[in-house]
């Protein structure tokens, strides 16, 4: 075979496969075996020199010539071929801009939070002002201010988690200890609310967390009395579930109050009937209260002979659930949007 015709062959061949090729990785190999360093036509022209004197002209002429050939028609198809990939790119991703957006969506409080914002605007009515307090707290504030001793068995009540040993810091079980530490900054005439969240060691069920928000209240003043009590919680009552709910009264203990009441509205649920959030009862409690404790006051340098108080703390999402016919404590910290958005309301 001459060289013109090693030309004609290598020519033939490499404009057929050129365009069989149909991705741009086939026609980078396709560069490879032709044009490259270790190509069919690169080591051909490397030969030329070991060809018979006579043939070299022609064959370095034919070689270059195709050479040429080769390359020119190599980017023509790599032009084509990318040309082809963003028409599909573009056909694929387009973006219809008249189609409508997706509105955003949007958040809303959650309905413990709103219970808490209800109760500081229901309050706030009734001269008090919210204030807050730390969710860690000393034992000191948590048990000893409040009348409960170190090691008296009233401290069961509250299963305690303890943050470290010998358990001097605690997860407040109540958001009664913010009582010392408001008092202990302010002098008489007080009244305020703190609403928060406490923790206690305890199994849950229907009406029982083991993280929940309680509203503290407590009004210290000269001549406070258990009428002022019961009328600002049935008022509270009225104005959080309407006039048509029945609240109830009955004595309680807790060692803070002197004396102690346990406040409870008939259940939502079941209508007064009796189910398993009331426990049969009809009825569901919503907060421990009664007046201060002289020991309490004397704690914190109040006179108990001239100055008396009450204080309440609520349940907020035993309110919430009264309010709102939910049958389970545990739907509020259960984090189910299906849940959530039925308390959703425009901010
Ligand atoms: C009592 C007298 C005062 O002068 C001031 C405050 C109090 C209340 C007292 N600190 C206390 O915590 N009482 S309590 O243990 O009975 O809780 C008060 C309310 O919190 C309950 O009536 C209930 O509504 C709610 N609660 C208590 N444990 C709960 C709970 N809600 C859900 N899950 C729990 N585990």
């Amino acid at each position: 075979m001459t060289a013109e015709d090693t030309i004609n062959d290598m020519r033939m061949r490499a404009t057929k496969h050129l365009a069989e090729a149909g991705s741009r990785e086939e026609i980078i190999a396709w560069e490879r075996a032709f044009l490259g360093p270790k190509g069919e036509l690169t080591l051909f022209l490397r030969r030329l020199a070991s060809l018979p004197v006579d043939e070299r002209p022609t064959a370095g002429r034919g070689g270059n010539a195709l050479k040429t050939e080769l390359t020119e028609a190599w980017n023509a198809r790599h032009a084509a071929l990318v040309a082809g990939d963003l028409e599909q790119r573009l056909a694929t991703d387009a973006v219809d801009v008249t189609l409508p957006g997706r509105p955003p969506i949007l958040g809303a409080a959650h309905p413990v939070s709103q219970m808490i914002d209800e109760l500081s605007e229901i309050f706030a009515l009734l001269g008090f002002q919210t204030v807050f307090g730390p969710e860690v707290e000393t034992a000191h504030y948590n048990f000893d201010v409040l009348n409960i001793p170190k090691d008296h068995p009233a401290r069961d009540v509250w299963d305690t988690f303890y943050v470290d040993l010998p358990g001097e810091i605690v997860l407040r079980t109540h958001t009664s200890p913010m009582q010392g530490r408001v008092m202990e900054q302010t002098q008489p005439p007080v009244r305020v609310v703190v609403p928060g969240r406490v923790y206690r060691y305890e199994a849950q069920d229907a009406s029982h967390e083991w993280m929940l928000h309680q509203l503290e209240g407590l009004a210290v003043d000269r001549a406070i009395t258990m009428a002022d009590l019961k009328g600002t919680l049935s008022e509270m009552a009225r104005q959080l579930f309407g006039s048509e709910r029945r609240t109830r009264f009955r004595c309680d203990f807790f060692p803070f109050v002197e004396p102690g009441v346990d406040f409870a509205v008939d259940c939502a649920i079941c209508g007064g009937a009796g189910c398993r959030v009331c426990k049969g009862s009809g009825w569901l409690e919503m907060g421990g209260a009664g007046m201060v404790h002289p020991n309490v006051l004397r704690a914190v340098g109040y006179d108990p002979d001239v100055y008396s108080g009450f204080a309440f703390g609520l349940g907020i999402e035993r309110l919430t659930m009264m309010r709102s016919g939910v049958d389970d404590v545990r739907a509020f910290a259960g984090n189910d949007l299906r849940f959530l958005r039925q308390f959703a309301r425009a901010a």
